[in-house]
């Protein structure tokens, strides 16, 4: 039986604002959909600043004449595909062209040579999602030392390897939020719960998973067991096959967050196949096309996620203001990033120089009917 702790009757923003640090951004007032431009104060794009005039000796920003390129890892993903909705949104705007260019699986090795085949071409802009943070430094680099703004998104190059993070959420919220949701799945006597994660050197995920144990820890989370991590490697047969794989494992299972998209769809498929709906919960991160009928059926009664199209569109603002040299790639820096507003370049000890997009939303049965995407 699904518990329902007064918490999660509340709506998907108070819990938030509740679950999240008291220095948590400011929220936006609802799920977001994917073509809604949020209420923002930002000055129109084409706005002159009325005191600022530029001085005469400043070089005026430099347009760049040929093609930026959106980098997910792997193409077949409804989530990437949502985000490059709201990258050619920025492009559109901007009046640049953004290529959207991936591998086929989820693979650093194919994704540097995507990117080598890239940087040869000398594109104005990268903007990455990274499936592995070590190994694409030297890739990174190598664009850097060409000229190239390099931007990751979503999932980020070692801070070496790139000029800027571009952050869809603080970290310790997103492995909190969903530790938070399995906890409340479980119920009060807790029990046995799995990770199902996307490939095991995705950094996001891996980073979302070092708090999720942190989590754990707390008094709180005492009746809950870990008691696996497995991968799907972002690939829907072999997540499927991975959520069967436990199931059998342990007959006891009570929940399974898979912090994935890819991942969180499989598991629910497969709980509802294996006719274990009430019995193993699914939780993580999904988009609300993908996990509609989980979340009507019970099999996911509640996840998180970001709007994966806001983040691509504000990648693509990174990256032009960048390759214009509107910013340097600073601390303290702001840009103009259209519909979100001037947006400010931060700085952290894990992160490196980031730029973040807000918080994660939280969908049940009463909100998602709300998103189409
Ligand atoms: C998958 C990818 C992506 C991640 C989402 C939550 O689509 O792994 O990197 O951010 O899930």
């Amino acid at each position: 039986m699904k518990h329902r702790s007064l918490l999660w009757a509340l709506t998907p923003l108070v819990v938030l604002a509740l679950l999240l640090s008291a220095c948590a951004p400011a929220t936006t007032e609802a799920p977001p959909a994917a073509t809604e431009a949020p209420a923002t104060e930002a000055p129109a794009a084409t706005e002159a600043p009325a005191t600022e005039a530029p001085a005469a000796t400043e070089a005026p920003a430099a347009a760049c004449e040929g093609d930026y390129v959106l980098v997910p890892k792997n193409l077949g993903n409804p989530y990437f595909d949502t985000a490059n909705d709201g990258a050619q949104e920025a492009a559109g705007e901007l009046g640049i062209t953004v290529l959207y260019q991936g591998s086929s699986t989820a693979d650093a090795t194919e994704q540097i040579a995507l990117l080598n085949s890239w940087i040869a071409q000398q594109p104005c802009g990268l903007a990455i999602s990274a499936n592995d943070a070590d190994a694409l430094v030297p890739t990174g680099q190598a664009a850097m030392d060409a000229g190239i703004p390099v931007i990751t998104w979503d999932s980020g190059i070692a801070i070496e390897g790139r000029n800027l993070l571009i952050n869809q959420a603080v970290s310790q919220d997103i492995g909190a939020i969903q530790i938070q949701m399995a906890s409340d799945l479980a119920g009060a006597d807790g029990g046995q719960i799995a990770v199902l994660s996307a490939t095991s050197t995705a950094p996001n995920q891996n980073g979302w998973i070092e708090v999720m144990k942190e989590e754990l820890k707390k008094p709180e989370y005492s009746k809950l067991e870990l008691v696996e991590v497995v991968y799907g490697d972002d690939d829907d047969t072999k997540s499927y096959n991975e959520a069967q794989a436990l199931f059998t494992k342990y007959p006891d299972l009570k929940v399974i967050i898979a912090p994935t998209t890819v991942g969180i769809a499989a598991a629910a498929r497969a709980v509802t196949d294996a006719d274990l709906i009430g019995k193993v919960f699914v939780t993580g991160l999904g988009t609300p096309n993908q996990m509609r009928e989980y979340v009507k059926s019970g099999a996911a009664p509640q996840f998180a996620l970001w709007n994966p199209a806001d983040l691509g569109y504000l990648a693509v603002y990174a990256m032009h203001a960048l390759a214009t040299g509107e910013i340097k790639g600073e601390v303290g820096e702001t840009f103009d990033a259209g519909k979100l507003g001037e947006k400010t370049i931060e700085d952290d000890p894990d992160l490196g120089l980031n730029v973040l997009l807000g918080l994660p939303f939280i969908w049940d049965k009463d909100n998602i009917d709300d998103s189409n995407w």
